[in-house]
C-alpha cells in the first residue's frame, strides 16, 4: 500500500499520506507527493487540491531516522517549492502536531486549515537544527519576526487558533470534519487568484525584536549553537530574497547537521524513547489500573511527589506521622501551586483542583483503596522494612509497594513484604515536581506487569522512567558518587571548590559538585556527630555549614542563595591538605575533566556490564534529565564516543583508576557506546 493515495472529489483533488505512526516525510512520502503534484498539474478536470494526512497527525516533520544515511530524492524543499509554484490552489489539512517539515509542507501550501485542537511548529531547535526546508523563510514573511524567533528558535509548537491570529493559518475546521471542511474550503478558493504564495511576501525587518529576543534568551541559548543559526536565518529573510535567503538558510542547516550538537541531541530524542521500552517486557503487557496513589511522607519529597499525581489529575491520599508535619507538608505544596499560578504557568482554578484531589490522613490505613502506594520516608533500611511489613497488612491485593528510596536495596525492602512481586523502586530526582527523570528500580522478583505499570504512569506523569538494577546509588547516583570522591580528592591537592565547580559550568553542567552539594544539603548522610571530625564534610556540618538553607556550606550565601567563595571554608580545606600530608600544586582544568567525568564513564561501563541499565543510552537519558547533563552533549556515554574511548581510557589509567572492561575493550576494538 502505498504511502500516498490520491482520489477525486469532483474537481478537487485529496492526497493523503498514511505513514504511521507520524506520517514522517520519508523518501517514500516525499515521492507520493511529489507524483501528486505533477497529477495534479496534469489533469485539465482537477482544479484544486487536499494534502492530508491518515492517522493521528499531520507530517510530524522530516524523517529523522534518515539523518546521516545517504539522501534519497526528491529534497522536501523541491517537494515544498512545486506545492507552492503550482498554478492550482493546494489546501493543506491539519490535526494533530504539524511539526518541522510538516510545517514547512503546510506553509508550502497556498492555504490551511486546521482542527482548533492542532499545533504547528517547528521544534527542529531542539534537535540542535533549524528548519530547513524553508520555516526560517515562509514564517517571518507570513507572521512577523517575533513569533518567527519563537518557533524556531524556542521550537514550542503554538495551538491553531493563535497560529490562524498570526497569519499562519487561513481557517479553523470543525473538530472531527477536517476532510470535509477542507475540501469545502478548496471549493470555495478554486478559482481565486492570486495564489498566496508565502515566498513572495515580505518580511518586515525588526533588528529590536531580535535584539530583545536574544538577550531575553541568553542565558537559556548559553552552549547551544542552533538558536543562534535560527536566528541568523530569520534575520536573513528580512534583508534577503526568497531564493537567497534559502540558500543562507540551507548553509546554516548543514552545519549544524554536519556538528556534534545535532548528532547530540537527536541521539537523545530516540534514548528517551528506547528507555521507555524493557527488553524482556512485552509492549502488550496489560497494565494494572492506578486510579488512587497513596504518598507516605509529606517532606519536601513526600509533597513533590505527591504534587505529579495531583497535577494529572489522579487523587493522592498523603500520610504524616505528625499533624504539623503533616499541614507544613500541604501547605507547601499549595504555595508551590500558587507560585506557579503567579508566574502563569497553571491556571488559578488548577490549584483548587489540584488540592481538591489531595486526602491529608495520619493514619497507614487509609491506603487501603490506593492501587499504587509511593513512600518517601527517612533513608533508612530498617525504617523501611518496618513501614512495608506494614503496607503489606494494610495494602489491597494488587495494589503496587514503590519505595523512593535513592539508594537502597529493594530486594531488601522487598523482602520484608510476602507479595516481593507488587515491591519497585521510584526514584524521584529534587525537587520531585520539577525534575523529569524517574529511576524505576527493578527489583529481583519485581513483576513484568508491575514494571509496565509504573513506565506508563511514569510518562503519564510527564516523567522520563530508565529502568535501573539494584545496586547501590542505581545509575546516576552511582556514577555521581565516582565525581564527587574525585573533587574531594582534588580538594586535597589545593584546588578550590569554585575553580572544580567552574570546569562543569563552562562544560555546560547547571552547577558544579559542590554547588550541588549545598543545594541538596551537606549534612545529607551526615553521622550528626559534632565532635567527630574526620571530613571537610565533617567539619563543614560541625560548623553548621550545611549549605544553601543555613546560607553556608562550600560556599558562603548571600540572602539572594547567590554564592560567593568563603574564606572559612579554604582555611577548612587547607587544614586537611596540610594533615593529608599531600603537597599543594597547581590543578589544570583538564585534569578537572578527566579526574571527574572520565570516572563516571568507567562507572558506566560498569553498571552495563553488570546489567544495571539496559543500554547506553540509558545512561545518557538519566544524566539528562535527572542531573542537567548538557543535551548538547549527549549524555555521558555518548559524549566519551566524541571524546574518544581511547583517550579515556589513557586518562584514567594516568590518574590510577582500574578501566572497567567494557570500555578497554570497546576502546581497543575502536568501538562506541550505542
Ligand atoms: N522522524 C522519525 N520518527 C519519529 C519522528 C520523526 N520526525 N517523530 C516521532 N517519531 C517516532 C518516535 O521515535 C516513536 O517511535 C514514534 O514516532 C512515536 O513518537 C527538514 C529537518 C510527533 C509530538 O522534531 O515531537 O523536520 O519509539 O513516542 O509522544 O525542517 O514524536 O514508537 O519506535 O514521540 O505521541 C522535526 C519529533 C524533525 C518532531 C509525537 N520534527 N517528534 O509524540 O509519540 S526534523 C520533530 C515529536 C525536520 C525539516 C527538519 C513527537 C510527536 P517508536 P513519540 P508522542
Amino acid at each position: 500500500m502505498s504511502v500516498i493515495t490520491t482520489e477525486r472529489q469532483g474537481d478537487i483533488f485529496v492526497i493523503t499520506s498514511n505513514n504511521p505512526p507520524v506520517n514522517a516525510l520519508g523518501a517514500a512520502v516525499r515521492q507520493g507527493l511529489d507524483a501528486a503534484m505533477d497529477e495534479l498539474a496534469g489533469d485539465e478536470s482537477l482544479k484544486a487540491a487536499v494534502i492530508r494526512c491518515e492517522g493521528r497527525t499531520f507530517f510530524a516533520g522530516a524523517d529523522i531516522t534518515e539523518f546521516g544515511k545517504a539522501p534519497v530524492g526528491p529534497d522536501l524543499r523541491q517537494v515544498i517549492d512545486k506545492i507552492e509554484a503550482s498554478d492550482k490552489p493546494v489546501v493543506a489539512a491539519i490535526h494533530g502536531t504539524a511539526l518541522g517539515g510538516g510545517c514547512e509542507v503546510a506553509l508550502g501550501c497556498h492555504y490551511r486549515i486546521a482542527i482548533p485542537s492542532a499545533v504547528i511548529g517547528t521544534p527542529e531547535v531542539k534537535l540542535g537544527l533549524l528548519p530547513g526546508a524553508g520555516g526560517t523563510q515562509r514564517i517571518p514573511r507570513l507572521a512577523g519576526v517575533a513569533l518567527a524567533l519563537q518557533m524556531n528558535a524556542i521550537g514550542d509548537p503554538i495551538p491553531a487558533a493563535k497560529a490562524k491570529e498570526a497569519g499562519l493559518i487561513d481557517r479553523l475546521a470543525t473538530e472531527g470534519q477536517l476532510a470535509e471542511d477542507a475540501i469545502a474550503f478548496a471549493r470555495e478558493i478554486a478559482y481565486a487568484r492570486p495564489l498566496p504564495r508565502a515566498s513572495e511576501k515580505q518580511a518586515k525587518p525588526d533588528p529590536q525584536a531580535i535584539e530583545d529576543f536574544k538577550a531575553k534568551n541568553a542565558r537559556r541559548f548559553k552552549g547551544f549553537d542552533a538558536p543562534a543559526a535560527n536566528i541568523a536565518c530569520v534575520e536573513a529573510a528580512t534583508r534577503l530574497p526568497f531564493e537567497e535567503g534559502m540558500a543562507f538558510e540551507r548553509q546554516e542547516f548543514m552545519k549544524l547537521m554536519m556538528g556534534v550538537q545535532s548528532a547530540a541531541q537527536r541521539h537523545i530524542f530516540f534514548a528517551e524513547r528506547k528507555a521507555a521500552k524493557i527488553d524482556d517486557v512485552p509492549e502488550d503487557t496489560k497494565l494494572r489500573e492506578i486510579r488512587k496513589v497513596g504518598v507516605i511522607g509529606a517532606g519536601t519529597m513526600g509533597g513533590g511527589i505527591s504534587m505529579n499525581f495531583l497535577s494529572a489529575g489522579i487523587p493522592v491520599t498523603i500520610v504524616e506521622m505528625q499533624q504539623d508535619a503533616l499541614d507544613r507538608g500541604t501547605g507547601v505544596m499549595r504555595k508551590n501551586y500558587e507560585g506557579s499560578a503567579a508566574k502563569g504557568r497553571i491556571k488559578p482554578e488548577a490549584v483548587e483542583k489540584a488540592m481538591g484531589l489531595l486526602t491529608p490522613t495520619l493514619s497507614l490505613d487509609d491506603l487501603a483503596d490506593c492501587d499504587l502506594i509511593i513512600e518517601a520516608v527517612y533513608e533508612n533500611m530498617e525504617v523501611k522494612k518496618e513501614l512495608f511489613g506494614k503496607l503489606d497488612a494494610i495494602a489491597k491485593p494488587g495494589a503496587i509497594l514503590a519505595s523512593n528510596t535513592s539508594y537502597l536495596n529493594i530486594d531488601e525492602i522487598a523482602s520484608a513484604t510476602s507479595r516481593p512481586g507488587d515491591v519497585v523502586g521510584m526514584h524521584f530526582f529534587s525537587p520531585a515536581n520539577v525534575m523529569k527523570l524517574l529511576e524505576v528500580v527493578r527489583g529481583a522478583k519485581t513483576a513484568k506487569d508491575v514494571l509496565a505499570t509504573v513506565m506508563a504512569i511514569g510518562k503519564r506523569i510527564k516523567k522520563v522512567p530508565v529502568v535501573s538494577g539494584v545496586c547501590p546509588g542505581f545509575i546516576g547516583n552511582r556514577m555521581l558518587s565516582q565525581r564527587q570522591q574525585a573533587a574531594n580528592a582534588m580538594l586535597m591537592q589545593g584546588a578550590t571548590p569554585q575553580q572544580i565547580d567552574k570546569v562543569h559550568t563552562d562544560f555546560g553542567m547547571p552547577m558544579g559538585p559542590f554547588q550541588m552539594s549545598d543545594l541538596a544539603g551537606v549534612d545529607i548522610g551526615w553521622h550528626r556527630d559534632e565532635s567527630r571530625i574526620e571530613s571537610i564534610r565533617d567539619a563543614l556540618c560541625a560548623e553548621g555549614r550545611w549549605g544553601q538553607k543555613k546560607q553556608a556550606g562550600f560556599y558562603d550565601y548571600d540572602e539572594n542563595r547567590r554564592p560567593s567563595p568563603s574564606p572559612r571554608v579554604a582555611e577548612i580545606i587547607e587544614e586537611f591538605r596540610a594533615k593529608s600530608g599531600n603537597d599543594k600544586r597547581d590543578t589544570s582544568d583538564e585534569e578537572i575533566v578527566e579526574r571527574t567525568l572520565y570516572p563516571m564513564v568507567n562507572e558506566g561501563a560498569k553498571i552495563l556490564a553488570e546489567g544495571m541499565a539496559q543500554r547506553a543510552s540509558d545512561i545518557d537519558v538519566v544524566w539528562i534529565y535527572g542531573y542537567g547533563w548538557p543535551v548538547y552533549r549527549g549524555g555521558p556515554m555518548f559524549w566519551a564516543n566524541t571524546e574518544g574511548l581511547a583517550k579515556i581510557v589513557a586518562g584514567l589509567e594516568k590518574h590510577g583508576y582500574e578501566v572497567a572492561p567494557l570500555l578497554k575493550e570497546k576502546a581497543e576494538k575502536g568501538e562506541r557506546f550505542a
